[in-house]
């Protein structure tokens, strides 16, 4: 590629191919001097996204469950780069389109087969743990081939599901998103089975790193993010980790959840993140860094075995992806 001047480069090159988060690697890639502050003169509006972010300072202890010894992704690209397709399906439009999303009043209903099913505000539901809030510095691996580093807080969904007491014929814990198509753009039109729901295992939601999230960087989650509430699960593709989340369902069978029912053959109910299962349209070996413009590559569960394999054993990966 022979690129002189900024100029030369269209648009959409920056946004699609380098993905516009990358954009200065990109352009320093290509060669051209002072890229950094060019680009950012250039493209204005998206270096300002203060307006979805969340400003509740929170208070919370260090879990020993971080993740240690890599760089946090840079907090303006956690909170513009997303995906929320309630919000629109470009990497950008849940910051833009999110700004208004009421998250208060709001209230999850804990039900299904349990003993204590029960109704509470995001409040109510951090009180289940007597720990408290805590920080989780966890990798992130997006089935598109992208990971992040984010420090999430939030509480062990474990807490949740011993206060709810489920019964032994609750194999599956079933979640499900608000649907609130006057709030949320993307749901007035048929681009994914709205509400978006998604299900765990009963042991892979016990596992203590499983967490519901209600903030990161010290502050309440963005908008964009999933707030107020929703499940972070590192060792899983991202879509796995549901946002905005108003039901917690204990049930018997496997649940539907959205990427599968949208697509079976690429996206399964485990979605662990396993490089040696290709999606189908893609290889999974590698993954790019947000921030970074080598590819890595991709670990198997993301990184986490040594906490979650056992749960697995036994079970062909390339039939239960
Ligand atoms: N309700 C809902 N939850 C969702 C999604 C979505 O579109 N809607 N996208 C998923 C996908 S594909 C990813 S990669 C993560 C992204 O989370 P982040 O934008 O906070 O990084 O959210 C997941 N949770
Ligand atoms: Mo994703």
């Amino acid at each position: 590629m022979a690129i002189k001047k900024l100029s030369d480069i269209p648009y959409s090159e920056i946004t699609k191919k380098a993905e516009y988060l990358d954009r200065r690697a990109f352009l320093a890639a290509a060669g051209i001097a002072g890229a950094g502050l060019v680009a950012s003169n250039f493209l204005p509006e998206m270096l300002s996204p203060k307006s979805a972010f969340a400003n509740t300072k929170l208070n919370f202890t260090k879990s020993d469950l971080s993740t240690h010894g890599e760089d946090l992704t840079p907090e303006k690209d956690v909170t513009t780069y997303n995906n929320f397709y309630e919000f629109g399906t470009d990497k950008d439009d849940p910051y833009k389109n999110a700004t208004k999303f009421r998250t208060s009043p709001w209230t999850v209903s804990i039900e299904g087969l349990c003993d204590k099913p029960q109704k509470l505000g995001v409040d109510g539901i951090v009180k289940l743990d007597s720990n408290g809030l805590e920080e989780r510095v966890y990798r992130m691996r997006c089935v598109e081939g992208w990971s992040m580093v984010i420090p999430w807080i939030g509480i062990p969904l474990s807490a949740v599901i011993k206060a709810a007491q489920p019964q032994s014929k609750a194999k599956y814990v079933a979640f499900q998103t608000i649907y609130d198509p006057k709030q949320m753009e993307g749901q007035q039109r048929q681009i994914l089975d709205w509400p978006y729901v998604e299900g765990l295992r009963m042991d892979e939601a016990m596992n203590p790193l499983s967490i519901l999230a209600v903030g990161m960087y010290g502050e309440s989650l963005p908008n964009q993010d999933g707030a107020p509430i929703r499940l972070v699960v590192p060792w899983k593709y991202g879509f796995k980790g549901i946002k905005s989340i108003v039901k917690i369902k204990f049930v018997e069978k496997e649940p539907p959840t959205t990427w599968n029912r949208m697509a079976p053959e690429e996206y399964g109910f485990y979605s662990n993140v396993n490089p040696n299962v290709d999606h189908p349209r893609w290889s999974q070996a590698t993954e790019r860094r947000i921030g970074e413009f080598r590819r890595r590559k991709t670990l198997m569960f993301n990184g986490y075995g040594d906490f979650v394999a056992s749960m697995y054993s036994g079970m062909d990966l390339k039939k239960y992806y």
